[in-house]
């Protein structure tokens, strides 16, 4: 007989971000020590504030996010239905062939405004090309091994997760509290400088554990040896930039690497003078349509349900701010930056690891919705989404038709 089961979707992912955690503490201690890094760090800016860490929005405080290197088409497909009950969706798409790593993928996350509320939790998950390897002898040994392992890409007996990274509201200032503690911090952040208004993603990591580990070999037998696949990071998450704000800030970002590698500046620094250019002012980045928003109609205004705004003129949503009937928050980055993925993924291989030659093929989206066997929704049209459901709302508390 079939028992009907049912779970919570959400309670769920939240008990499993919490296992995750508890048991990547145990197994890397430096990520134990930069949780707690973390939360100093987010204690005292909130203190600032005349704030304590209980009044932080329930999500941030356990938020964290995961990375997994799948090696087959079936890892893939088994990872997509286990995350799936969790809540967990692919939303994007990946092309790591960028930085020439055979590679591409996808973040598994909620996807709904409650869900997201409630637990974000996320993970990068790639999967390999082999077609893009060149040397067919390293293809073939690719293969070999995948064929004859249930999963791992690297050298553990069963799944890993490679690093597991909690969210801050301070990321220079955890990146100078690890470097005072003499952790391996990386030597700078990704992406984009300090800001008044934060956007995106902002990144960095301690490095690689050197952890032992002994390889089979079917004639020598077991080789003693060391793997450098686990570390941890920390992010500082901003505001999800819109459509014409991610062509800006892409323009901007190739703009800086060209120039530090003409002038031999840090590309970091040459990031910082490119970026003035990106408006740093809430009001005037969400005038320019630079940035999303998440707009409410304030207390106040939906207990009187009244507005001067439903007689002759249309309102506007410019209109509805400045009387304050309506406010707005920019809405949260959720996702990636192949940038900084692909620096973490640099980060934690040794020199040497620039020669690698790939086949030219193109970046095939087609080709991972083919092996999920679903569609890969963008990531901005669900911002866009996102805003248009909350503009919607107000419209509807206010009796209006459209702003
Ligand atoms: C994934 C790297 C991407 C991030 O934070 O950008 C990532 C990996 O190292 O497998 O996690
Ligand atoms: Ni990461």
């Amino acid at each position: 007989q079939v028992t009907s089961v049912s779970w919570d979707a959400d309670g769920l992912r939240t008990k499993f971000t919490h296992a995750l955690s508890a048991m990547y503490r145990t197994e890397v201690p430096l990520y134990g020590k930069l949780v707690e890094i973390v939360q100093g760090v987010d204690r005292s800016t909130l203190a600032g504030q005349g704030q304590t860490l209980d009044t932080l929005p329930v999500r941030h405080q356990l938020e964290r996010h995961g990375a997994i290197r799948l090696g087959t088409e079936y890892e893939m497909r088994m990872t997509k239905r286990l995350f799936a009950i969790m809540g967990m969706h692919p939303v994007g798409y990946y092309d790591l062939k960028m930085v020439r790593f055979p590679l591409h993928g996808t973040a598994f996350r909620p996807t709904s405004e409650e869900a997201l509320r409630k637990n974000p939790f996320r993970v990068f998950t790639t999967v390999l090309r082999p077609e893009l390897i060149s040397s067919a002898e390293t293809r073939e040994l690719a293969m070999r091994i995948l064929r004859n392992r249930k999963p791992d890409i690297v050298c553990f007996p069963s799944a890993h997760i490679n690093h597991l990274t909690p969210r801050t509201l301070d990321i220079d200032a955890v990146q100078e509290e690890m470097i005072r503690q003499g952790m391996p911090a990386k030597d700078c952040i990704e992406e984009p400088p300090k800001r008044k208004c934060p956007i995106l993603l902002r990144q960095t990591s301690f490095k690689a554990l050197d952890e032992r580990v002994m390889f089979g070999d079917p004639e020598r037998g077991a080789i003693p040896a060391t793997h450098t696949a686990r570390f941890s990071e920390v992010e500082q998450r901003g505001a999800a930039v819109t459509r014409k704000g991610r062509t800006l800030y892409d323009r901007l970002l190739a703009s800086a690497v060209r120039n530090a590698a003409s002038s031999n500046i840090r590309s970091g620094e040459a990031f910082r003078e490119t970026s003035r250019e990106f408006p740093d002012d809430w009001t005037e980045l969400r005038k320019k349509g630079l940035v999303f928003f998440r707009y409410r109609v304030a207390k106040c205004a939906a207990k009187a349900k009244v507005t001067n705004f439903d007689l002759e003129q249309p309102a506007t949503m410019d209109a509805l701010l400045e009387s304050g009937t309506v406010e707005c928050e920019p809405i949260t980055y959720e996702d990636f930056l192949p940038f900084s993925a692909a620096g973490i993924f640099m980060s934690n291989l040794g020199n040497g690891a620039a020669d690698r030659e790939l086949q030219d093929t193109d970046s095939s989206s087609e080709e991972l919705e083919r092996v999920l066997g679903c569609a890969i929704p963008d990531e901005i049209d669900q911002y866009e989404r996102l805003q248009r459901n909350s503009v919607r709302e107000c419209c509807k508390v206010l009796g209006l038709k459209e702003v």
